[in-house]
């Protein structure tokens, strides 16, 4: 029987690339994200390429009763081996004294509030099958504070905060618990957190390579495929040009 991953936010950057790479090893895959065109299609594309199994699941992770709904799907389908925690975004870089309080709710209810929904379900039927491993996608900014980065830095640090707290609290019935925190990747991110605005998004990468959503892809692929004593507890993982937050090699 084929095993199973379930990934929050496919339809884009790093969830997508690990749609792409499970898919290759033959995971059937629940692929959850609000845009029901990009999952479909992504659906369709990685069942034909890999013969695969799809399912496709249009929800918003801030919405509890959406989330809650994926206790509708078939019993076969709650075998789930693998949880991608990785719906997540940032709106705005704003000071503290001036930042939107709407983009404060926007990131809190997704970035924690929605990875909390999601592990609930998904880890009781972790506990059922006596087998499982949840993956959370931190950040560098879980572990640093930056400029103006305030409330996504919060939510990062409290999703390193779960990451710990999960491992304690599912010990006992053996699921792992993997926390990877990327520095800056080059996907919709920046596009998301500027509200659109891809002359500003583009600049954050300028004159440097930054990671490629396959690079995180592939470094939780690693941790998957450690042996049944091994567990990756925590990988941050950067580009070669990005020492820090703060400290970044710009070649223009
Ligand atoms: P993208 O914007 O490219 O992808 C984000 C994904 O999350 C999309 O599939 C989006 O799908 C989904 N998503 C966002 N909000 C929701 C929601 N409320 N409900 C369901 N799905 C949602 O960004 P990345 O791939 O870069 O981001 C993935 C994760 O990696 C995030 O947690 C981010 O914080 C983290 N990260 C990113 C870094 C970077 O530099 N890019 C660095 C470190 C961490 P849809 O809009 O269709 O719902
Ligand atoms: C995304 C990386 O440094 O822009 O989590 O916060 S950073």
């Amino acid at each position: 029987m084929s095993k199973i991953a379930l990934i929050t936010g496919a339809t884009a950057g790093i969830g997508e690339a690990c749609a792409r790479l499970f898919a290759s090893q033959k995971y059937d895959l629940i692929l959850l994200a609000r845009r029901a065109e990009r999952l479909d299609s992504l659906a369709e594309t990685l069942s034909k390429e890999f013969g695969i199994k799809v399912k496709t699941v249009v929800a918003d992770v801030r919405d509890k009763a959406a989330v809650q709904k994926l206790e509708n799907l078939p019993e076969d389908w709650k075998k789930v081996d693998v949880l991608i925690n990785n719906a997540g975004l940032s709106r705005g870089l704003d000071p503290i004294n001036s930042g939107d309080t709407d983009d404060w709710d926007v990131m809190i209810d997704t970035n924690v509030k929605g990875l909390l929904y999601v592990t609930k379900v998904v880890s009781n039927w972790m506990i059922n099958n006596s087998t499982g491993h949840i993956v959370n996608i931190g950040s560098i900014a879980g572990k640093e504070t930056y400029i103006n980065g305030n409330v996504y830095c919060a939510t990062k640090y409290a999703v390193d905060s779960l990451n710990q707290a999960m491992r304690i609290d599912l010990l006992s019935h053996k699921i792992k618990v993997t926390g990877i925190h990327p520095g800056a990747v080059s996907t919709e991110f920046s596009e998301v957190r500027f509200k659109g605005d891809t002359e500003r998004a583009k600049k954050v990468y300028d004159g440097f390579e930054p990671l490629h959503a396959q690079d995180i892809a592939e470094a939780i692929w690693f941790a998957v495929t450690r042996p049944a004593h091994v567990n990756i507890n925590d990988m941050i993982v950067m580009a070669t040009a990005q020492a820090n937050t703060t400290h970044l090699l710009r070649e223009i």
